[in-house]
């Protein structure tokens, strides 16, 4: 108990802390050495805390820093790389930037709900303009911290209005997904998607797991370029899905981080939700502006609940306001000002497009060299094809946790341990090199 109370040491004790203090015969024979040196003895109260591991996918780049190889190659986050392998600003983001300084747009808090400009310009981006979610009102669109923050709050809404309910997530998923699930204490297990002896999707598994989830269940979907696998279904297969999800009157729950990243069109990569979308469906879909607008440090994205009238749109929006205000008030304004000044301002829109479709196109050139270098140097005969048919930023190689660890240890190769790579970090000088580490891991190490 003595101890206790000198653990702040005699010279940094608050008033009340001495007048409590007077009342210990201890602390009243002790001389301020002593006092002193029991403070280097004293147990934390942080003592049970454990130390958290590193993140899967952030702290790769950790990691990645702390590596003074000159190879050293960072594919672990998908965060898009110049072929100078520099962090890109796109120029329409330059551009509305200076707008907003022109204008002195000011810093006051925005409504809990986010930048009503934004809110619009996220909602038409996703269903298209003059879609009928969008005119009849039926979509409850407020902003959110990104991709992440947007899951987050759908994640809360689920725990709070649909108790017990379960979401069934993609095996494997982002690595972020299962957390976000669980610190909602939102129950979840996946459904069956990856197929390795393929390195295709799992369809009839997906299925089959679909339709024997308890009813009423949340299907987590990537609305395209799944991550990790870079697998998505086609467009026959996303009619199957729907079909199967309606019948057991699942509710789809839309993770769209890429749109515009898969086909370098934004319309494209929409498809699959506007296909739900048409179908008169109830479903969430989470979006971010970290990848197609390169925005990743601002934060910015939205969730969109599309409901069946106008009236629950409203309600639902109410609640999701409730839910944000406690966690972090309202959202910040710059990535929202951004996106709106963009997708609101036809030419700024239409120079966005042409500069997805550049990095988009950057991103299928260096996979095609990076296949062209694997099948001229790997000699075993071994079929690559498969890395040509994964779409959007990432590949996912196949290789297992020891390959990958040779990839870093031996090859400064820095990558997640489920074998994904990020061609988005990848640049044509660097595709030998790389076609190099994979093969004497793959075949060196088993
Ligand atoms: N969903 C998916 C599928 C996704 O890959 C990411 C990010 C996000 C959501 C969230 O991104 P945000 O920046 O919150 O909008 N993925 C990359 C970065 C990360 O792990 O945070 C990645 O997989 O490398």
């Amino acid at each position: 108990m003595a101890s206790s109370m000198l653990s702040l040491g005699s010279t940094s004790l608050l008033p009340r802390q001495i007048n409590k203090n007077k009342l210990n015969p201890f602390l009243r024979t002790k001389s301020l050495s002593r006092v002193t040196m029991s403070v280097a003895v004293k147990p934390s109260r942080f003592e049970g805390i454990t130390m958290a591991p590193p993140d899967p996918i952030l702290g790769v780049s950790e990691a990645f820093k702390a590596d003074t190889n000159e190879l050293k190659l960072n594919l672990g986050v998908g965060a898009y790389r110049t072929e100078e392998l520099q962090p890109y600003v796109l120029n329409v983001v330059k551009k509305a930037e200076n707008l907003m300084l022109e204008r002195g747009d000011n810093k006051e808090y925005l409504p809990i709900e986010g930048l009503a400009a934004f809110n619009k310009a996220t909602a038409e981006l996703l269903f298209g303009a003059g879609h009928p979610v969008i005119k009849e009102q039926k979509v409850a669109t407020i902003q959110g911290l990104s991709g992440t923050g947007s899951l987050r709050l759908a994640a809360a809404l689920i725990e709070r209005y649909f108790p017990g309910a379960k979401v069934l997530i993609s095996a494997p998923t982002w690595g972020n997904h299962k957390n976000i699930f669980n610190d909602a204490k939102v129950p979840w297990s996946e459904y069956r998607y990856y197929d390795p002896k393929t390195i295709g999707l799992d369809f009839n598994g997906m299925i089959q797991d679909i339709k024997e989830a308890p009813e009423g269940s949340f299907i987590l979907l990537h609305g395209c370029a799944h991550n990790p696998t870079g697998i998505d279904p086609t467009p026959e297969q996303w009619v199957k899905i729907a079909d199967v999800i309606q019948e057991k009157n699942h509710i789809p729950f839309f993770d769209v981080a890429y749109q515009g990243f898969a086909s370098g069109s934004l319309d494209e990569d929409a498809a699959s939700v506007r296909l739900f979308a048409e179908r008169g469906m109830e479903f969430f879909v989470a979006q971010s502006y970290s990848k197609n607008l390169g925005l990743y440090a601002e934060r910015i994205g939205a969730i969109n609940v599309v409901c069946s009238s106008a009236d629950a749109a409203i309600r639902v929006k109410s609640q999701l306001k409730r839910i944000a205000r406690p966690m972090y008030s309202n959202p910040p304004v710059h990535g929202a000002r951004i996106v709106a000044n963009v997708v609101g301002d036809a030419t700024m829109f239409g120079e966005w497009k042409a500069e997805m479709e550049m990095m988009a196109g950057r991103i299928k050139t260096v996979r095609q060299k990076l296949y062209d270098s694997l099948v001229s140097k790997d000699k075993s005969g071994k079929d690559w094809s498969f890395i040509l048919k994964q779409i959007g930023m990432f590949s996912f190689t196949g290789l297992n946790k020891a390959q990958s660890d040779n990839m870093t240890n031996k090859w400064h190769v820095y990558m997640t341990k489920d074998g994904r790579i990020s061609l988005a970090g990848l640049s044509m000088a660097k595709c030998e090199y790389l076609a190099d580490a994979i093969i004497d891991s793959y075949h060196n190490v088993s």
